[in-house]
C-alpha cells in the first residue's frame, strides 16, 4: 500500500507543473505505434475472419450477411465516438482518516457505453489537460499556451487501453473503471478499486503499486510524477478515439501532447471553485462549462446526471452535465 503525504495543498499543484519535480523531457514516454510483434492473437484471428470474408465476397457473397446467418442476434460493435461517456471522475481525495491527511491513490475514472451495441474500446486514449484549476497559489493567473484552443486539446499525460479496437469490447450499459491504483485503499478510503478494469502504473520512480491481476494502461506520454495523480483541485479529463501515433508534441520545455478536437469522444472539466471559470482549460466549443466539488480531500466525486429515463445527459457542458456526489461509486461488472 502506498501512502502519500504531501506537505501542503499548494505543493500538489506545483509538483504537477514545476520543472523541479516534473520529469525531464527525455524521461517522457514518446507516443508510439504498436509493433507487429505486439499484435495479440485475437487480432490475428480477426484478420483471418476478414480474409475469409474477402474470399466469400469474391465468390459473390456479402460477408456481413453470411455472418448474420451464422450468428443471429449478434450486434456489430461500434466505435467510441458518440457511444461512450465519462460517467464519473473521483479526484478530490479521501476524507482524512487513519492518520492519512492527504490520500488520493484512490482516484478513478469511469466511462460508460451508452449505445445499444458493444463499443470497441481497445486503443481508447485517456488523459488530463494541462493548466491549473484556479487561483491556488499567490500570483497565478489564468491563461497560458495550452488552454482555450478551438482546434486542439492538450494532454499532460496520455494513456491507452491496450489492444486494437475490436480486442476490447464494452457491452451496452456497462462501464470501465480506471484506477490510479487497483487496491482496496483500506483503511485510508472507502473507495475499493480492487476490481478495477485497468490501472495506471508508473515504473520510473519505484513508488507505484502494480496489482498483478488488474491490467495496466499503456503510457503514451507522461508528466505527472510517481503516478498518474490528477490534481485534487479539479482536473480536466479527456477521452480520445484516434491512433496514438497521431498525438503531436505541443512544443515548449515540458510540453504536453495535443490532439485535434475532432478526436474528442468526451470530456469532464473541473475547476477549484465556482469563481475559477477564468481558468477553464477547454475551449467552449469542446466543453462550455465546468464543475467543482466543495473542496480538496472531501471524498466527493463528480457524476454525470441522468434524465428521467436513466440515460446519461451530455450537452458538452460539464457544469450542466455533472453533479457532485459524496459517495464515489465505481460500478464493476457483475461477473467479476
Ligand atoms: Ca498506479
Ligand atoms: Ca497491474
Ligand atoms: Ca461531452
Ligand atoms: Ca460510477
Amino acid at each position: 500500500m502506498k501512502l502519500v503525504e504531501i506537505e501542503g495543498d499548494e505543493i500538489v499543484e506545483i509538483n504537477r507543473l514545476g520543472p523541479s519535480v516534473c520529469c525531464r523531457a527525455a524521461e517522457f514516454h514518446r507516443p508510439r505505434r504498436m509493433s507487429p510483434s505486439k499484435v495479440p492473437p485475437a487480432v490475428a484471428l480477426y484478420g483471418l475472419m476478414l480474409l475469409m470474408g474477402a474470399c466469400a465476397q469474391q465468390d459473390g457473397a456479402d460477408p456481413r450477411a453470411q455472418d448474420d446467418t451464422a450468428e443471429p442476434g449478434i450486434v456489430e460493435p461500434v466505435m467510441p465516438m458518440g457511444n461512450l461517456l465519462i460517467e464519473e471522475v473521483y479526484y478530490s481525495g479521501a476524507i482524512p482518516t487513519a492518520g492519512a491527511e492527504r490520500y488520493y491513490s484512490d482516484q478513478f475514472i469511469e466511462v460508460m457505453n451508452v449505445a445499444d451495441a458493444p463499443v470497441m474500446v481497445g486503443g481508447l486514449i485517456l488523459g488530463d489537460a494541462p493548466g491549473i484549476a484556479g487561483g491556488i497559489n499567490r500570483g497565478t493567473t489564468p491563461g497560458g499556451p495550452y488552454v482555450n484552443d478551438p482546434d486542439y486539446v492538450y494532454l499532460s499525460s496520455a494513456w491507452r487501453i491496450p489492444g486494437e479496437p475490436q480486442d476490447v469490447l464494452l457491452q451496452p450499459g456497462e462501464t470501465l473503471v480506471i484506477a490510479q491504483d487497483a487496491a482496496t485503499h483500506h483503511p485510508y478510503s472507502p473507495v475499493n478499486l480492487l476490481d478495477a478494469d485497468y490501472e495506471t502504473f508508473v515504473s520510473e520512480y519505484g513508488e507505484d503499486f502494480d496489482d498483478a491481476v488488474v491490467p495496466n494502461l499503456e503510457s503514451l506520454w507522461y508528466g505527472a510524477g510517481y503516478d498518474w495523480l490528477v490534481t485534487v483541485f479539479g482536473p480536466t479529463i479527456v477521452v480520445l478515439s484516434m491512433d496514438a501515433a497521431d498525438l503531436e508534441e505541443a512544443g515548449g520545455p515540458y510540453p504536453p501532447v495535443r490532439a485535434p478536437v475532432s478526436a474528442v469522444v468526451d470530456t469532464m472539466e473541473a475547476l477549484m471553485d465556482a469563481g475559477s471559470g477564468a481558468y477553464k482549460r477547454l475551449h467552449s466549443t469542446v466543453d462550455s462549462g465546468f464543475i467543482h466539488v466543495s473542496g480538496t480531500y472531501t471524498g466527493e466525486s463528480v457524476r454525470r446526471k441522468r434524465d428521467g429515463t436513466g440515460a446519461l445527459i451530455d450537452t458538452d457542458d460539464s457544469g450542466a452535465d455533472f453533479e457532485v456526489s459524496s459517495m464515489p461509486d465505481p460500478d464493476f461488472d457483475s461477473q467479476r
